[in-house]
């Protein structure tokens, strides 16, 4: 077994509702290893690059939106099968359908808004891994 790096992002309503720590405990306690972290708000430029495969789906517009709505917290987490391992910590991408336990289960619900607002982001493969650490933290591509 191979050590994995994921890119996860702590979404803007993670950073307003101050659960930074709770998901990065979440993410420590599991045993993953934080490589690098950084809060900004993302720009267009980065959220174009980020959700190019999303580009014409009418969730697209307000997607991008809310991600660069207010600063958001990138990081690189590495560890053993940590790309599965983490969306299995995160949970189904609808807050009501994530089971107890999950990130996304535990800590949000879902709202009457033009796009899921659900907490967090995980990379979902290993291309997708690499492509968007290169995204969001060029020095490590
Ligand atoms: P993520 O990329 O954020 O880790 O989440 P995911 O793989 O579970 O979900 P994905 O299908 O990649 O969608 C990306 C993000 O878009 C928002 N979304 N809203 N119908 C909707 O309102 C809708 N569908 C997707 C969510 O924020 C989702 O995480
Ligand atoms: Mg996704």
């Amino acid at each position: 077994m191979t050590a994995q790096r994921t890119l996860v992002l702590l979404k803007p309503d993670a950073v307003q509702r101050g659960l930074r720590g709770e998901i990065l405990r979440r993410i420590e306690a599991k045993g993953y290893d934080i490589i690098a972290l950084a809060q900004r708000t993302a720009t267009a430029e980065e959220l174009a690059a980020h959700y190019a495969e999303h580009e014409g789906k009418p969730f697209y517009p307000g997607l991008v939106e809310y991600m660069g709505s207010a600063p958001l917290v990138a990081i690189v987490a590495e560890g053993v099968n940590v790309i599965p391992g983490f969306r299995s910590l995160a949970g189904a991408t609808n807050p009501t359908e994530a089971a107890p336990g999950t990130i996304r289960g535990d800590l949000s619900c879902e709202q009457d808004l033009p796009v899921i607002q659900n907490l967090v982001h995980g990379s979902d493969s290993e291309e997708s891994a690499a492509r968007e650490i290169g995204i969001w933290f060029p020095e490590l591509g």
